[in-house]
């Protein structure tokens, strides 16, 4: 890797922190509607995953999806945008927080229903196989994803079907509320693909090299194969399930021991330097930079319009062609 490139996986993951700061501070005031699920903790699952994805690569997930968005290319000033409902926002402000989407990039979504994206990606994965891309769809959810019906009836079919599908498990030790060994038959997610006859791995979730390294992997295990793999990344989210969660299911200690000797940035910080990529000055004046655009983002957003009224049943039906 060039060290732009080293850089930038930094960078990433500074703008996802930054700007989901910045979107709790704004949801506090009022500003934000609806949920808001951060992905703080998180930062390393999408940024490692993403950066080994080539640009053919469909990428769809579930509501925890600022992060991925902006991986995925969407600017800061459109994620911020459609947290504040704006014209501007990459869903035209009419998606919100769990709905942020840019087909062109290849993002898809952003779905708030629990599994209810796991059918979508295996249809999107057999539009591939028919068309005879090379293209492979990667399907980002939860722990308490594998508990639903779709997430069954997907992976069977990717497998029965053989598509190209990499579906990536975050699994952050808790659904909603609920602790995986409290939901959940087995305590590795990625046991549940043994019965699908779908090749599989567990990894840490908290070094984004490493991630980066285990999804390059598995996407190229996808593509040559022309068959699904399964992809078990064990994370930690930093604040509640969504904003007001009183966290009565795990201690403050256990969220405070993660912050402090797991958080990503944190150790990809310490890689950098170790490593010499990157000295500690170079790194401070990235985040001061990271701050800025962030800071630009939510001025962006701010003084953004909102959706015209009469605009109220555009993007609603399409229409197709008599
Ligand atoms: C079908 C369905 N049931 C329940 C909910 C309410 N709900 C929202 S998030 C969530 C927990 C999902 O946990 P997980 O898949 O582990 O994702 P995480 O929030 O940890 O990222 C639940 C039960 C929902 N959105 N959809
Ligand atoms: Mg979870």
């Amino acid at each position: 890797m060039e060290k732009n490139e080293y850089l930038e996986l930094f960078h990433q993951m500074l703008l996802i922190r930054l700007l989901e700061e910045q979107a709790s501070m704004l949801y506090q005031q009022g500003k934000i509607g609806g949920f808001l699920h951060l992905y703080i903790g998180q930062e390393a699952v999408s940024t490692g995953l993403i950066s080994a994805r080539q640009d053919q690569d469909r990428v769809i997930t579930a509501y925890r999806d600022h992060g991925v968005a902006l991986n995925c290319g969407i600017p800061p000033g459109e994620v911020m945008a459609e947290l504040l409902g704006k014209a501007t926002g990459c869903s035209a402000g009419r998606g919100g927080s769990m709905h942020m989407a840019d087909v062109e990039r290849n993002f898809w979504g952003g779905h708030a229903i629990v599994g209810a994206h796991l059918p979508i990606a295996a249809g999107m994965a057999l539009g591939d196989r028919y068309r005879g891309n090379d293209a492979v769809t990667i399907c980002m959810f939860g722990d308490g994803a594998t508990n639903i019906g779709y997430f069954h009836e997907a992976l069977n079919l990717s497998k029965v079907w053989e598509l190209p599908v990499l579906w990536v498990c975050e699994n952050n030790l808790y659904g909603m509320g609920t602790a995986v060994e409290r939901a959940s038959a087995v305590s590795e997610m990625r046991q549940k693909a043994e019965g699908y006859a779908i090749p599989n791995s567990v990894i840490s979730g908290m070094d984004v090299m490493k991630v980066r390294e285990a999804s390059m992997q598995a996407l190229e295990a996808v593509r040559s194969s022309k068959t699904p793999y399964f992809l078990e990344i064990q994370t930690y989210r930093f604040r509640g399930h969504s904003m007001g969660d009183p966290e009565r299911y795990r201690t403050s200690e256990e969220v405070k021991r993660w912050q402090n000797e797991s958080d990503p940035i944190g150790i990809y910080h310490k890689h950098l330097v170790e490593q010499n990529i990157a000295s500690v000055d170079e790194l401070d004046e990235l985040e001061k930079k990271a701050e800025q655009e962030i800071q630009e983002a939510v001025h962006f957003a701010e003084s953004s319009p909102e959706p015209a009224p009469e605009d109220l049943f555009k993007n609603v039906y399409f229409e197709a062609d008599k």
